[in-house]
């Protein structure tokens, strides 16, 4: 493709016109009543309601399927209600188990091109792939191929490279961990570290801070902590949209004393307000009140904010003084560091009254036991690993880790993204962990890190890299700077994505582009007529089993491991793994499994009881430390030093309530109260008065990084309550201004929480 057919193929929906919106006012309650229309209204679209009522109650429970809809835990089964699942949760699952199929006769059709021209919105509502099908060079329209030829394909190309680095398999965090073990064996088998995840451009900052001052990339709480917390700190996360099973947990912490304190540009609703809406008696009335405070924080201010309640608590010497000194390292320079910070540069970086963060401060010292959740807020900006850091600092001054109620929980995003990471998803593996797969599989696999996401896509820019292979998940949506990301992965001479529902990365492919489709969590899978389960592991680290019983939407499909199996039978030669053998029956994966990952001893008796089991965590289970030192670590960081130019604002690309990712379900985000449209832009009300803008100008937006600029157009100015100089757009439709190169110092997650932008009037 040439640079303007890319450029229209990633940016579809700036050609139609903008003229639905619909403004209304903004939600103060999560949940209720509308939390259950809106979840009919989706099943009855996707799957009916017959259906949809078995899918719902068979979504997390022991015998049913792990929900895709996010990684917050389930409570244990004798905490369960039969219905564990939330609005956004039935979007996902009727999302993937929708009647609608797209197959042979549907590539007939549409060309390539034709489709590239529909918005995501229509992409996502097609329905299931249900046949693999390839898109030869030069050729205008996908055609179907059988599995074998496929593979075949697969295989030669690889083959071909001049050595394994010229591939890359990027991993979506959906994939079971018996599909990512088996995918990461294949990839080291054939020689390379290229295993670049969306973690990387999510939580990849979580686990950075956290492994370098704590000792594991983990949160270190389960659910039964948040009612014995004093104090829950929610920072740079909107749990009603995201997470909202987690407003439960809220809600239950709330009953049982604890103070909940919001930190967010945006006073998000059920941060505010919560009607449990499977409560007869939370349906009505006014709901729950979550939050005791909201600080509506300056885009990125949270690293000022933790300073300038450390500097309370250290002025008041009201820090855990035992703890710290038995348990931590590193506490002087904290206290230079802290001491260093001004005052007027907090205030002016968090955008806060000083009364606001004295206020904060008393809490946290009041409190005995305090838990830090956070989400993307806090992990997509350059200072992301740092600001993480000072949430630790925070909670080390009061002995807050290792101790019940207490703890950090990074709250992950993709319902098995942690687990995929554990299964050895990482470009960056340990040295035990290669030592255990070599002796398990009497293999010998290269010590040389592969690339992380934002590497992989300079190597193919660069035509480093030359194979692309997808194991689920969006990469050209989800990446930052879509046109370089598009121009990358065409540049490539075979895309193969192995994925569920029709996206863009089907649509802008390298030379070959293959689309295997494959079965979901919902579906049942049979292999030698034994029905399979897989496993995943939530939030918490909970490894718990998750099994699908529906019919698939065709006999075509395969299993995530069966496919990866086939390729690599089909690669690897001489390969001394038994491919076939292990997909045979998912028991002997998980046997080597428990074999390779420490903590995962005996798995296939431990995972049988409904609740699964806990992987270790050290800090959790005895307060300790697997840092070098054997202590928890204070780390002491500069605050960011962000000048924004005259006229310039910090912009964050945030989730709708009506999107999972990349796949969009609906144009409404009720409860921010924006209807029939996605192109739009928050700005506060006072900005706008002093730009001459006003609610329902059309603007084109302009990101600025290094000298350079990147533009989307058409967007429509919302006025909303957002701090000043910060505005908000979604997600991804102004990707393509996020610059490749600005990302979190250490671990190279995009800074898609901190742009730099203008905007103007269209001409
Ligand atoms: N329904 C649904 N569920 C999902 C997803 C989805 O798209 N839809 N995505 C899944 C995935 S992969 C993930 S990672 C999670 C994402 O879950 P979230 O992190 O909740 O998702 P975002 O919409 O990116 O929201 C970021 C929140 O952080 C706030 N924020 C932005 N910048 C800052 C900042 O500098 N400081 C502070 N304190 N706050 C800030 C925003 O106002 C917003 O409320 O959700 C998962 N669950
Ligand atoms: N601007 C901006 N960009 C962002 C973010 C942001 O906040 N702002 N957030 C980032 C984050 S946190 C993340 S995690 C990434 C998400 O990045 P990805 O994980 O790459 O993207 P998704 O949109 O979740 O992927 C959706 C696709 O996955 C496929 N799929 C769904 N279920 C399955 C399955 O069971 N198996 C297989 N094989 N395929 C399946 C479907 O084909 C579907 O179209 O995006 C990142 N991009
Ligand atoms: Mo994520």
């Amino acid at each position: 493709m040439n640079k303007s057919q890319l450029e229209n193929s990633i940016l579809p929906v700036a050609k139609e016109t903008l003229t639905n919106l619909n403004i209304k006012p903004r939600c103060t309650t999560a949940g209720g009543i509308s939390a259950i229309i809106s979840s009919f209204k989706q099943i009855k679209e996707e799957t009916g309601i017959i259906k949809g009522l078995k899918l719902m109650l068979q979504a997390n429970q022991s015998c049913g399927f792990d929900c895709p809809g996010c990684a917050w835990p389930d409570p244990k089964t004798s905490n369960k209600s039969v219905t564990e699942f939330c609005e956004n949760g039935i979007k996902a699952i009727a999302e993937e188990a929708t009647y609608k199929k797209v197959g042979a006769e549907f590539f007939k059709k549409y060309s390539v091109s034709e489709l590239s021209h529909k918005s995501d919105i229509w992409l996502s509502k097609q329905g299931r792939l249900t046949h693999p099908m390839i898109l030869k060079d030069g050729d205008t329209h996908y055609q179907s191929i059988t599995w074998n030829e496929a593979y075949k394909i697969i295989a030669q190309e690889l083959n071909h490279l001049n050595n394994p680095d010229e591939a890359i398999f990027y991993t979506s965090g959906r994939a079971s961990n018996e599909a990512a073990f088996l995918y990461q064996l294949f990839v080291r088998e054939f020689g390379t570290n290229n295993l670049p995840d969306c973690s990387n451009l999510c939580h990849e900052s979580s686990g950075q801070a956290l492994m370098e001052t704590i000792g594991i990339g983990k949160g270190t709480v389960t659910l039964e902590d948040f009612p014995k917390a004093d104090l829950i700190i929610v920072m740079g996360q909107n749990p009603a949209t995201n997470h909202p099973r987690m407003l439960s947990s809220l809600e239950d912490a709330k009953n049982h004393g604890t103070n909940i304190v919001s930190v967010n540009p945006l006073n998000e609703a059920g941060l505010n307000r919560f009607k449990h809406p499977q409560k007869i008696f939370g349906l009505f009335g006014k709901g729950k009140k979550i939050s005791n405070m909201h600080l509506a924080i300056k885009i990125n201010g949270d690293a000022a904010l933790m300073k300038g309640v450390m500097k309370i608590i250290l002025d008041e010497k009201a820090f855990d003084l035992d703890f710290i000194q038995k348990k931590t390292i590193g506490f002087e320079p904290l206290i230079t560091s802290v001491e260093n910070t001004q005052w007027k540069d907090i205030i002016e970086q968090t955008g806060l009254k000083l009364s606001e963060i004295q206020q904060f401060a008393k809490l946290c010292i009041e409190s005995k036991a305090t838990i830090a959740c956070w989400a993307m807020g806090l992990t997509q900006h350059k200072n992301g690993v740092a600001a993480i850091q000072e949430v630790v600092n925070l909670l080390l001054l009061g002995g807050h880790i290792g101790r019940a109620g207490a703890g950090v929980c990074p709250v992950r995003g993709h319902s098995n993204v942690q687990g995929d990471r554990t299964m050895g998803i990482w470009e960056k593996p340990r040295e035990v962990f290669l030592k255990n797969l070599e002796k398990e599989f009497n293999i010998s696999l290269t010590r040389e890190h592969g690339y992380s996401a934002i590497q992989a896509i300079k190597a193919m820019n660069e035509k480093k890299a030359k194979v692309f292979i997808a194991l689920g998940g969006n990469f050209i949506s989800a990446a930052p700077d879509t046109y370089i990301t598009a121009k990358s992965l065409n540049q490539c001479n075979l895309t193969v994505q192995i994925s569920t529902k029709l996206n863009r990365s089907h649509l802008i492919t390298g030379k070959t582009g293959l689309i295997l489709p494959c079965l979901g969590r919902t579906d049942r899978d049979f292999k030698q007529n034994i029905k399979q389960f897989v496993t995943v592991e939530n939030s918490m680290g909970i490894v718990h089993k998750s099994i699908g019983s529906f019919d698939p939407p065709s006999n075509d499909l395969k299993s995530e491991p069966e496919i990866i199996s086939k390729i690599a039978q089909e690669t690897l030669k001489s390969s001394k793994v038994k491919w076939q053998w292990l997909i045979e029956d998912y028991n002997r994966i998980r046997d080597s499994i428990s074999r390779v990952i420490p903590g995962f001893k005996n798995y296939n008796q431990r995972v049988a009881p409904s609740d699964g089991f806990e992987l270790p965590n050290p800090p959790k289970d005895n307060c300790s430390f697997t840092t070098d030192s054997k202590k928890a670590k204070f780390t002491s960081h500069d605050l960011p030093q962000l000048q924004l130019k005259a006229n310039q604002f910090i912009m964050m690309t945030i989730r709708s309530h009506d999107q999972f990712n990349s796949t969009i379900y609906g144009m409404n985000d009720r409860y921010r109260g924006i209807y029939n449209e996605r192109r739009i832009i928050f700005v506060n009300p006072d900005d706008l008065k002093e730009k001459g803008l006003k609610k329902g100008d059309i603007v084109d937006i302009k990101s600025h990084f290094n000298g350079d600029t990147r533009e989307v157009k058409k967007f429509i100015v919302v006025p909303y309550d957002i701090p000043k100089q910060c505005v908000a757009t979604y997600f991804p439709e102004t990707n393509p201004l996020v610059p490749l190169d600005s990302y979190a110092t250490r671990s190279m997650t995009p800074t898609y929480k901190s742009v730099i932008v203008t905007f103007n009037l269209q001409k």
